[in-house]
């Protein structure tokens, strides 16, 4: 029996664990959601309607770490960076969702699909950290024309769903939305900074000196760490907008060689993970969407619009959109535990 615990298992990221850790066929787990000392002893499990019984909510410092072998951290990276360590000392590994640890020497970054390599030896740090929801999306999308052609530059733009801000990102688009279409127009800040309804924030995160926001730096150092490219050139624009789900970005790279947008459809099809919407496959959606009534696989990274830029010999574009509390955080998560339990690292 695998003793798993969830920190921050109350808020998006924690109950998409919770979810996916409940599914048929995960291997036998003794789950304890864990949250805050307010959230102890709430039934998690009814609340978002899981099938199975699982534990009420522990107080997170009501938890003995040395009784779990897993632990995963999705409670924001001063939590992390309070409690990983600790439950990492006392033998549990760690997978963590938060941006705490992916930077540092001796903690793999990893997504299965890109850099399995990552994960060849159990971690002394007993860290393994789950890269940023909108790297994740994109390196899976580069990483077969990577293989194809070599990346020289990448150019992304991001269009960032509310659910990126977690459950309050999510009911504050629910509640500004409401409040304009009602006519009110004294929207006051929040999640996100300025209000997100019917609007844009071109910006997510703090700036730093050179004009680029948090989100914008993790998409430059994270892809180097995951693909092993520390030189790689990533000009990034992070914006939020008043979409519910699923991330989606215009990506743009430069090649070493030219190819065509035929060659790198088909590197793109024959990616496990990787939806690819021909052109001109379905006349009615030629593109990948984030709704949900797209039936969209939450699993996959959906990639449509794959074209070659004439005015440059060597670049290529393409549209790739994801689930991002799915193959941005909780799946990738998961995909790291069955790495680890195929292992042999957790009993
Ligand atoms: C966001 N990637 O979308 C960040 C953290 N989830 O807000």
């Amino acid at each position: 029996m695998l003793r798993t615990a969830v920190v921050g298992a109350t808020g998006a990221v924690g109950r998409e664990l919770l979810a996916l850790l409940t599914r048929p066929g995960m291997p036998p787990i003794r789950l304890s959601p864990v949250a805050s000392a307010r959230s102890a002893g709430v039934d998690i499990g009814a609340r978002i309607g899981l099938d199975a019984q699982i534990e009420p909510v522990r107080a997170l410092n009501d938890v003995d770490f040395a009784t779990m072998d897993l632990v995963f951290f999705a409670a924001g990276a001063e939590v992390s960076r309070q409690v990983a360590e600790k439950a990492a000392a006392a033998g549990c590994l760690v997978i963590d969702n938060s941006s705490a640890f992916r930077a540092r020497e001796g903690v793999p970054l990893t997504v299965p699909q890109v850099n399995p390599e990552s994960l060849r030896h159990r971690p002394e740090s007993n860290i393994i950290a789950n890269p940023n929801c909108s790297t994740i999306q994109l390196v899976r999308a580069l990483h077969p024309i990577h293989r194809l052609a070599t990346l020289r530059r990448v150019f992304v733009s991001t269009y960032q769903a509310a659910s990126g801000g977690g459950l309050r990102g999510l009911a504050e688009l629910a509640d500004d939305s409401r409040s304009v279409l009602d006519g009110r127009a004294d929207l006051a800040p929040g999640r996100f900074g300025p209000p997100l309804a019917f609007d844009l924030v071109p910006q997510i995160g703090l700036l730093d000196d050179h004009g680029a926001a948090h989100e914008e730096r993790k998409l430059r150092s994270e892809p180097r760490k995951i693909m092993g490219l520390p030189d790689l050139r990533v000009d990034a624009t992070a914006v939020r907008v008043p979409v519910f789900h699923c991330h989606s970005e215009a990506v743009h790279v430069d090649l070493e060689r030219p190819v065509s947008a035929a060659e790198a459809e088909d590197a793109l099809a024959a990616t496990d993970g990787i939806r690819l919407y021909r052109s001109g496959d379905d006349p009615a959606c030629p593109s990948p969407r984030t709704v949900e009534e797209s039936g969209a696989d939450r699993a996959l990274v959906h990639v449509g619009r794959v074209r070659v830029d004439e005015s440059q010999p060597g670049s290529l574009a393409m549209w790739v959109v994801a689930d991002n509390l799915w193959v941005g955080a909780a799946y990738n998560a998961v995909d790291i535990m069955r790495t680890a339990l195929d292992h042999g690292w957790l009993g």
